[in-house]
């Protein structure tokens, strides 16, 4: 990191520098040394104005947030000390934004008097969504410049505005047409006879911001969710009743308190999880991936359909190739009037749309597969179909090129045996719908190359998924969890719940969607057909029926208008199946239970912990590299919510002493034969180590 400062004629600029992102970071010394490099241009009687400038792309990210795990009182003050040393500077101060301005960064901007932004620049206070609020006075003195009611809204949501939307509401003072440092210093020039214009100075334009703070708080979630926004208008409200200084101290202390809250701590995980998942440990950084610009998608169903634009929207050529006729034209018709629909939702404009159109072709012969840097296997699961596909793409594909299969339970290693070239196979699971879901699992199989493995985490990137390495095992790290998860659901249900009790519970929890219902939207049949491949592999392992007896009367969830509820027109609740309870209730009869009143708490425990419990099982198995990497599968595939931190991260939370206790607790109930706590959990209660001990691992 550097802070620099020279003078151009009557005028100092200050540059500094912290790669990749320029963060304000305290351990780095950034706000010191801005303020140390102030006062030496402040002692120049020379100079009229200051430019505030980075370097880089980008302005700054904001507080570095790896740093807030500290303790809190040595957080805020130093970049709360430089702002105060911009609010006392001689002469006026401007800031020169390119790229993001975020969080702290555009605080500082705040502390200067104007701000002048590049056509790239990017600005927000996005802090709620990390669980704080802005805790260098961006609470305070955004509404003085943008007026209450509108400061509110963007600190709330955390949203991000480009440089023309941060003009219009007065947070910009100019557009810089081209080179912004030279943009900077003649505005600064311009404004250097006036007066300061210290943001914290201006009158807090009137506006209906009683109004607004009443709309947005009966709008906010009641879980944690809602705490850091429901915080952050406390502080505006605070700040608007009782002036600047008091609306300060209320938002410092605000601040300093949600750094260590459970939202935000998961919050920042999942953050900083998603990115290190691709610091993939065991891979060789000096691997260079190969540049993937074209992609041939085999398989023409709805997964294939999904990859194909998926490929498309992230400004690459996909060819969907597929055999019939048929299946082409219909996939052909689906893709064009999924982009339409974006294009009616404003989502996307014509001239776009035409663009994305035509990075797609289709074929209906398996040679069309050749001349591709990758192709992606995504026909029907079934290991004899994958046979024929890959042992044609061996003779088919040019060296080098990456083959991929799309199975989302298959071994991976038996079908890269199907080639001459099992070091050039790789899984990319993808989540359907897959032009929508964030998770991409990138199987790594015994023989797939680092080279290959570099290449399909760089393609993940490309495309704007987060991938995640899993080894191979049956159903990878999220389905193979997801089963679990899924078993316990139905146990519960033999014991005495129903299944819109167990889903609302998980709901209420903060789930995207229970378990159930998940299966409804998924298609049940799937699930069926597992649990028959399951019960010729491992015929002693025993789960319930309950599954099996609905999908046995046809009712495979929303395709066929009914699964554990009865669905009726699209967008509708779906409505509870007196015919599924009375299923429910006959099972446990036969079974020989009494039913009994399960709570909310214990189906959220034993669904959790069953999670738990399969994810230390895979990372012991080196299936999943860190606890990180599960949580990111579930937070980004399965609509764990991230305010939660993922299951690894819950656990420990929950303290793993009080997690395994439970578990044996749960070995003793009805279908206790299913727990047995995971070695790996026992090992660390003994060691007095928290799963994300486990993080560090490279
Ligand atoms: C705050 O400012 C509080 C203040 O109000 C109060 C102070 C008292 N800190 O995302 P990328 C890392 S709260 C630490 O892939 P991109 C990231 O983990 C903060 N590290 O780049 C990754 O590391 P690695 C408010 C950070 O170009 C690397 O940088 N600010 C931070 O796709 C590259 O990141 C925010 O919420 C950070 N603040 O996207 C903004 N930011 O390579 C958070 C990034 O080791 N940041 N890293 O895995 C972002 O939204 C995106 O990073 C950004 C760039 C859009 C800026």
């Amino acid at each position: 990191m550097t802070v620099t400062s020279h003078v151009r004629d009557d005028i100092g600029v200050i540059i500094f520098s912290n790669p990749p992102l320029n963060t304000i970071s305290n351990t780095a010394g950034i706000p010191q040394g801005i303020a140390a490099e102030l006062e030496k241009l402040g002692a120049n009687p020379s100079i009229k104005a200051i430019v505030l400038a980075s370097e880089g792309k980008t302005f700054s990210a904001g507080a570095d947030i790896t740093e807030f795990n500290n303790d809190p009182s040595e957080v805020g003050p130093p970049v709360r000390a430089l702002i105060e040393k911009l609010d006392g500077a001689r002469v006026p101060l401007v800031a020169a934004i390119q790229g993001s301005a975020l969080g702290g960064g555009l605080e500082v901007a705040l502390g200067c008097d104007y701000r002048v932004v590049a056509a790239d620049a990017r600005l927000g206070l996005p802090e709620a969504t990390l669980g704080v609020i802005p805790g260098a006075g961006g609470t305070q003195r955004l509404p003085r410049l943008v007026g209450g009611s509108a400061a509110a809204r963007l600190i709330a949501s955390g949203r991000i505005i480009p440089a023309q939307g941060a003009l219009n509401i007065g947070l910009a003072d100019r557009l810089a047409s081209d080179d912004l440092l030279s943009a900077a210093v003649d505005f600064a020039r311009e404004i250097a006879a006036k007066h300061r214009r210290r943001s914290r100075d201006l009158p807090l334009p009137g506006d209906d911001l009683e109004a607004t703070l009443a709309e947005l708080r009966a709008s906010l979630p009641e879980d944690g969710r809602g705490e850091a926004p429901s915080a952050a208008l406390d502080a505006i409200e605070h700040g608007a009743t009782y002036g600047i200084s008091a609306g300060l101290e209320r938002e410092y202390a605000l601040f300093d308190g949600l750094l260590s809250s459970p939202v935000s701590r998961a919050l920042r995980h999942a953050f900083i999880s998603e990115r290190a998942v691709g610091r993939v440990p065991g891979l060789n950084l000096a691997t260079e991936p190969k540049e993937i610009r074209s992609v041939a998608v085999i398989g023409a169903g709805t997964m294939g359909i999904g990859i194909s634009l998926a490929i498309a929207q992230a400004g690459l050529k996909a060819t969907v190739i597929d055999l019939k006729p048929e299946a082409l034209e219909r996939a052909e018709k689906q893709i064009r009037s999924t982009v339409q629909r974006d294009v009616d939702k404003g989502r996307l404009n014509q001239a776009k749309a035409e663009e994305l159109l035509s990075r797609l072709f289709f074929g209906n012969e398996l040679i069309k597969a050749a001349g591709h840097d990758l192709i992606i296997e995504a026909v029907f699961e079934d290991m004899g179909v994958k046979k024929q596909v890959f042992e044609q793409l061996d003779w088919i594909a040019d060296k080098g090129t990456i083959l991929a299969s799309n199975t989302s339970t298959l071994d991976l290693n038996q079908i890269a045996a199907f080639t001459s070239r099992p070091h050039d196979v790789v899984g990319l699971h993808f989540f359907s719908p897959a032009n929508i879901m964030k998770l991409l699992e990138v199987i790594r199989g015994d023989k797939t190359s680092d080279a290959t493995l570099a290449s399909a985490m760089s393609f993940a990137k490309k495309i704007r998924k987060v991938g995640v390495v899993s080894g191979v095992c049956d159903g990878f790290i999220g389905n193979r969890m997801f089963e679990e998860y899924l078993r316990e659901a139905y146990f519960l249900l033999e014991e005495g719940a129903l299944p819109q009790q167990v889903d609302s519970a998980m709901e209420r929890w903060g789930m995207a969607m229970g378990p159930l219902r998940t299966m409804d939207l998924a298609g049940q049949d799937i699930g069926w057909n597992i649990r028959k491949r399951r019960a010729v592999e491992q015929p002693d392992r025993p789960y319930s029926r309950i599954p099996d007896l609905i999908c046995e009367r046809g009712w495979f969830g929303q395709k066929t208008g009914r699964g554990y509820y009865i669905y009726g027109e699209r967008g509708a609740k779906p409505a509870v199946d007196p015919e599924v309870e009375a299923i429910v209730l006959e099972e446990s009869a036969r079974l020989g239970i009494t039913r009994r009143e399960i709570s909310d708490q214990e189906i959220v425990e034993r669904c959790l912990f069953a999670l738990v419990n399969e994810g230390a099982k895979l990372l012991a198995e080196g299936i999943a590299a860190r606890p990180l990497d599960v949580d990111t599968v579930w937070m980004n595939g399965y609509g764990f919510p991230k305010f939660r931190g993922g299951p690894m991260f819950y656990a420990d939370l929950c303290g793993l002493p009080d997690v395994v206790a439970k578990i044996n607790d749960f070995a003793k109930g009805h279908q206790g034969w299913a727990w047995e706590a995971a070695p790996l959990l026992v090992k660390l209660v003994e060691e007095g180590k928290p799963l994300s001990s486990l993080n560090e691992v490279q």
